[in-house]
């Protein structure tokens, strides 16, 4: 494969993580520098030899480099895009901010993002029987709990920050604005009583690269 090919991300539209991508390509004007291919999940096209070959754990996004290398899991694809695109910093620009970015965006990940997923997956209908094959509906019952006392701790966190991480837009605000958007998919409610994370919610919304 030679250097001029363009990046490549396979996704599906609609789903939450790959949203991120494209968020973070807006963020940084670099969507018409990509390839975007979809990948229909509902009929399992994330399940078969060729896919698995891409990512082997059977999930989008999943972004081929120019040079042909094979990049999953959204953070991984970000800071990568981050990199390689010039604009403003997604992933924080000194040691400290960097390390800040990280540990909220993973806070946002694990504390929503994946916790509605799990709930999703695991305690409703989620992508369907032919899909759903393995699920535990009580582990996916107590990462709704878990869902839910991650949007109380942001809550509180966003009384003080205007951002996920502090001062500047990063990717963790893309990541809890894509988990928030996922409960609303999965019918998980946002209390109307958290008024700090209602309030950053439609203030990062109208961001062009949030609002698609
Ligand atoms: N940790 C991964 C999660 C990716 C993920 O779960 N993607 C979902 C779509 S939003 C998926 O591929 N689901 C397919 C399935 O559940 O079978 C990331 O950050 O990219």
């Amino acid at each position: 494969m030679s250097a001029e090919n363009k990046i490549t991300i396979f996704e599906t539209t609609g789903f939450p993580n790959p949203a991120r991508i494209r968020a973070a390509l807006a963020e940084k004007n670099a969507m018409e520098e990509v390839d975007f291919v979809e990948i229909d999940v509902m009929n399992k096209e994330h399940r078969t030899e060729s896919f698995y070959a891409m990512n082997p754990l059977g999930t989008v996004p999943v972004m081929r480099t120019a040079e042909g290398d094979f990049i999953s899991e959204s953070t991984a694809i970000t800071e990568y895009i981050d990199a390689h695109f010039d604009g403003p910093s997604l992933t924080g620009s000194t040691p400290l901010e960097r390390a800040q970015v990280h540990m909220m965006q993973r806070r946002a990940e694990s504390m929503v993002m994946d916790a509605v997923g799990t709930y999703f997956h695991h305690a409703t209908e989620g992508l369907g029987p032919d899909l759903e094959t393995n699920q535990c509906s009580q582990w996916g019952n107590i990462q709704l709990n878990t869902a839910k006392n991650g949007m109380l701790y942001f809550d509180r966190h966003l009384a003080n920050n205007e951002f996920v991480a502090g001062d500047k837009f990063s990717m963790a605000d893309i990541t809890l604005f894509y988990g928030l958007a996922f409960a609303d998919f999965a019918k998980v409610e946002i209390s109307s009583e958290l008024k700090n994370l209602i309030a950053w919610r439609k203030r990062v919304a109208q961001r062009a690269s949030l609002s698609a």
